[in-house]
């Protein structure tokens, strides 16, 4: 019999029964894998295939209040209460479900997002670790964070590595409950680093990333070199973040995000976010980098482009991409 997420919920929270308070509030960053999260091997509960490895963007982020109401959810989002039916009020709701301790209880809901619109920076991510911490304030739970995490993971997989600023680990687990798939903060910090967000579009993105990853795993894809290819890039990556090496960082998440995109190409049929401005980006920053430009690109589930550079050539960077929105995680 398969593990549900309701069954998991119970096992964190039912002995945590404290004094409810009147709100819980909460923050969460957006976080950027340097490692990417593609690929699930149980979709109930969102267990990756592989571990991924992201830094947080520290000042971009979820800011959520939760209350309690009788009957149904009112779900406001940056400032706009949404129609039950709205698909972000089913899912947020959905979530709640696992929450309620009588059928009857509501939420009231105010959910805020600084990251700019159409960035193609995901917000879910945010919103359910933001999510999950209002809720742990609210039931006065007090859950360690990596038990949050696991909480999160399940509202959204990329979401147990936003409970933590800086550099976040998230470990594939095995289990098949799921209670060892989570993230853990890494202690190194690195101030020069810097993460330029280029929004080429703001469209919304064709194909959701859930099922992306379902297309890309079962289209006889070249997953299992992906697979293969994460497990390398860990093991580089972890030694370029305890040495503070900038270059040796953005090389490995470069690599790794276009892996990532040629894993998902490879599917049958063929999965592709990018438009002609995302590769004439690509190339942009590469002419750039054959003339001494220290600077590399990263990409999620969208057309947009993430730079990773260090503090020195910001100046440089900001030439090139003058629209370019400069991020600095670890200040
Ligand atoms: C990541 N992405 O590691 C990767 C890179 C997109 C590309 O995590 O189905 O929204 O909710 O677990 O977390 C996006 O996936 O998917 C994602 P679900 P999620 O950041």
């Amino acid at each position: 019999m398969s593990i549900t997420a309701q069954y998991i919920v119970q096992q964190l929270t039912q002995s945590k029964q404290a004094q409810i308070k009147t709100q819980g509030t909460a923050y969460a960053p957006v976080n950027i894998a340097l490692i990417k999260y593609w690929g699930k091997r149980n979709s109930e509960l969102n267990l990756p295939i592989t571990d991924s490895l992201s830094v947080g963007l520290k000042t971009l982020g979820t800011h959520t209040s939760i209350a309690l109401c009788d009957g149904q959810d009112h779900i406001t989002l940056n400032g706009t209460l949404l129609a039950a039916e709205h698909p972000f009020s089913q899912r947020t709701s959905r979530y709640l479900d696992l929450f309620r301790t009588v059928p009857s209880m509501g939420f009231v809901v105010d959910t805020k997002n600084d990251v700019p619109t159409g960035a193609g920076l995901a917000s879910s991510a945010s919103g359910y670790a933001a999510l999950v911490l209002a809720l742990d304030d609210l039931f006065n739970w007090q859950l360690d964070k990596t038990q949050l995490s696991v909480l999160a993971r399940i509202g959204s997989g990329s979401a147990s590595r936003s409970l933590w600023d800086g550099f976040v680990h998230w470990h594939a687990g095995e289990q098949d409950d799921g209670m060892d798939s989570h993230a853990i903060p890494l202690t190194q910090t690195l101030p020069d680093l810097r993460i330029g967000l280029l929004t080429l579009s703001a469209k919304t993105k064709p194909v959701s990333s859930r099922s992306g990853m379902k297309q890309t795993v079962e289209g006889l894809s070249l997953y299992p070199a992906w697979k293969n290819m994460v497990d390398t890039h860990l093991t580089q990556m972890l030694p370029a973040i305890e040495q503070a090496d900038i270059a040796q960082i953005g090389q490995i998440a470069e690599h790794n995000a276009l892996a990532m995109h040629a894993t998902m190409m490879s599917a049958y049929p063929a999965l592709c976010y990018w438009l002609p401005e995302t590769l004439a980006t690509l190339q942009t920053i590469w002419a750039a980098r054959e003339a001494g430009l220290a600077c590399w690109a990263t990409l999620d589930a969208g057309a947009n482009v993430k730079l990773i550079f260090a503090q020195q050539a910001q100046s440089e960077v900001e030439a090139l991409f003058p629209k370019v929105q400069i991020v600095q995680p670890f200040s």
